[in-house]
């Protein structure tokens, strides 16, 4: 094997995570865009958990989107995401635990009968002003992983309701995410790519 293979899929918050990092580091894999209601064999067999993102390389496979980013940033952290507060790690895991948690039950509410969306993202909210305090700028006021390992998700909360999201009173947690988006680094880990198929010439990225 060449190139380390990335399995991928353009819309998931965890598989955004893993292209950043893997783009800040500047590391060069091969990416496969999965469709996750037609998942290829050859993906299924490399991933034990059967979910994006998920890495093989010539020794390893790596099945969880943080351990991607990880794998990447200890090679090669030109930008010193890894350059954090232990805080840091406690803000990713409530993101991907409560924060997750109450953002599925959010948007899919009809995946969790008996659990009332509006609740949910009563839920989510306050997270979500809590840190809306904590941000200047950044997290950590420069970017770090943890901004980078939360941001996609947040996203996805937003885009649940744009218009209402935009109405409320996060000012510092509304810009750090529009810059986000407005930014080269998450236009070019948005690049669409074509399914992958078997027999397919490779996709290099960053
Ligand atoms: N803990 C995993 C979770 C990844 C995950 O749940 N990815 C979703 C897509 S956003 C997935 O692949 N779901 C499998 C499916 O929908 O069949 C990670 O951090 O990489």
């Amino acid at each position: 094997m060449t190139q380390p293979l990335l399995y991928s899929f353009r819309r998931c918050p965890y598989a955004i995570r893993a292209r950043l990092a893997i783009a800040s580091a500047g590391i060069p894999v091969e990416l496969r865009e999965v469709v996750l209601r037609q998942k290829p064999d050859a993906f299924l067999q490399a991933s034990p958990s059967g979910t994006v993102p998920c890495l093989v390389t010539a020794s390893d496979v790596i099945d969880e989107s943080l351990d991607v980013m990880m794998w990447a940033l200890r090679q090669h952290d030109p930008e010193g995401w890894l350059d954090m507060p232990d805080e840091g790690f406690d803000r990713i895991a409530r993101n991907d635990g409560a924060f997750k948690a109450a953002l599925d039950r959010t948007k899919y509410a009809g995946r969790y009968p008996g659990s009332d969306p509006e609740e949910q993202r009563g839920l989510a909210s306050a997270m979500l002003a809590e840190l809306d305090q904590r941000i200047d700028g950044w997290i950590f006021g420069r970017p770090t992983l943890a901004d980078y390992a939360i941001l996609p998700f947040v996203r996805q909360f937003a885009f649940v309701d744009k218009a209402w999201f935009d109405a409320q009173p996060w000012p510092d947690l509304q810009l750090w995410l529009e810059t986000f988006l407005a930014s080269g680094r998450f236009e070019r880990v948005m690049v669409k790519s074509q399914p992958w198929q078997v027999g397919d010439p490779p996709v290099f990225f960053p």
